[in-house]
């Protein structure tokens, strides 16, 4: 029979290199890190190879790969970061092919087969993943003149208005087949969280113009506040999961990134919601720093619990660790941004420290696996949104208002500036 040495196994299945390059360029611009900038260009120009026959997630290719592309473009105006996400931008359609238009999970990028994942339920696809592609789907229609992107996402966003909502809320699991939900968890952590966060954006992006996503953003958050927000017997105010009725009292990292979100929208709310949600990013926010707080090397925990006495801390072992994640930093970005607090530039002077303290090592900075002990070890990781979003947001926080704008850019989900359509995209490209 034919030997086929592990060699030519990883040769035949090769797929997307230099996530860390990518995700990182606009971090590099934005920081006048010119020379590594260049140096960064360079190999997107000279050995960025889409010919590749891999398997890849087609949320992650596209916040990442095409978020970072568009990012770069629009802020360099160099042409190859430009055809290089609109190249990937193609290799991505051959996903919506399914009864619904809602896409597949997973996708062989040389084959263009696709699959769900097989942890789903029932080959269901995820909500935080196809209803994460809108800014840049919207603005890979805008630069190629060709509205086959936009279709695509403006068809998810009509399947999600269909389907009835239990209770007004999103679970995270759809059929792609059927159009019907799979499964009733609720969650505006892991599996929900940049859904939501899609939604505000993409109205902010559209120059407040897409009044449709603004009013299912409205009325998602309403849902969210009437049955998942939840004050703790210490006074901190939560986000709890929600499993086809029955409360989670937990909330993950991920979900912290919505203090930010919550105050990004409160701005547009009206005047007398405005306050209101304010009041609740403030709080949001405040609970996210005390996760941080309450741990021995001041960064926060995967996951933290509101049961049994428990208040913002990790109650089991497999949920103490810290990968690098963003939210809390992305958070005090928007909160200092939108109420000039001080505090929130000190809870993020504290990030630094700690980061450097615990994290920082030879080659770089790594996840560590216990937050609650002082000598953490570390799990030998830098996940590439350490350069895309957290040093991205820490540094924001200390700019001044006017380094992107908030009224002039949106950041997608891995915090990759996109420019606000003022009124046409070229015009604010310039
Ligand atoms: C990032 O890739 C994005 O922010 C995504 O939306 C959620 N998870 C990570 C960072 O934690």
């Amino acid at each position: 029979p034919l030997q086929i040495s592990p060699f030519w196994v990883a040769e035949l299945t090769r797929g997307l290199r230099g996530a860390t390059v990518v995700d990182a360029l606009d971090t590099l611009y934005i920081m006048e890190l010119e020379e590594e900038f260049q140096e960064a260009k360079k190999w997107v120009e000279k050995s960025f190879d889409l010919n590749v026959n891999g398997e890849a997630s087609l949320f992650e290719v596209n916040i990442r790969y095409i978020g970072g592309l568009l990012a770069a473009y629009y802020l360099t105006g160099e042409e190859v970061f430009k055809s290089k996400a609109l190249e990937l931008g193609e290799k991505l359609l051959p996903a919506f092919n399914t009864p619904t238009g809602i896409p597949r999970g997973v996708i062989n990028l040389g084959s263009g087969m696709s699959w769900s994942w097989g942890w789903a339920s029932a080959g269901s696809s995820i909500l935080a993943e196809f209803g994460t592609l809108h800014l840049e789907f919207l603005h890979l229609s805008e630069l190629s003149g060709n509205p086959v992107f936009a279709e695509k996402v403006m068809n998810i966003r009509k399947v999600l208005n269909r389907v009835e909502k239990p209770q007004g809320l999103y679970p995270n699991f759809l059929s792609p087949v059927t159009g019907n939900w799979v499964q009733h968890h609720v969650s505006i952590g892991g599996l929900g969280d940049s859904f939501y966060e899609y939604l505000i954006k993409s109205w902010l992006m559209s120059d407040k113009k897409d009044s449709e996503a603004k009013k299912m953003y409205d009325d998602a958050l309403e849902a969210i506040e009437k049955h998942l927000v939840k004050k703790s017997a210490g006074g901190l105010t939560y986000i709890a999961e929600w499993r086809g009725g029955i409360l989670d009292h937990k909330m993950g990292h991920l979900a912290c990134f919505s203090g930010g979100m919550i105050a990004l929208g409160a701005e547009h709310a009206g005047q007398e919601r405005k306050q209101h949600y304010m009041d609740l990013a403030t709080e949001i926010t405040n609970t996210c720093h005390e996760s941080y707080a309450r741990s021995d090397t001041k960064l926060g925990p995967e996951a933290f619990r509101f049961d049994a006495g428990t208040e913002a801390m990790a109650t089991r072992l497999s949920e103490r660790y810290y990968i690098l994640r963003p939210e809390v930093v992305e958070s005090y970005m928007y909160m200092w941004r939108l109420t000039h607090d001080p505090k929130y530039r000190q809870w993020g002077w504290e990030v630094v420290k700690a980061l450097e303290k615990h994290c920082r090592v030879e080659a770089g900075f790594s996840g560590i696996r216990d937050v609650y002990t002082t000598t953490p070890t570390h799990d030998n990781m830098q996940q590439s949104f350490f350069l895309a979003e957290t040093l991205k947001y820490l540094y924001l926080l200390f700019c001044e208002d006017d380094v992107l704008s908030l009224d002039d850019w949106v950041f997608n989900t891995e915090a990759h500036p996109l420019p606000v359509n003022h009124t046409n995209f070229k015009a604010s490209v310039q």
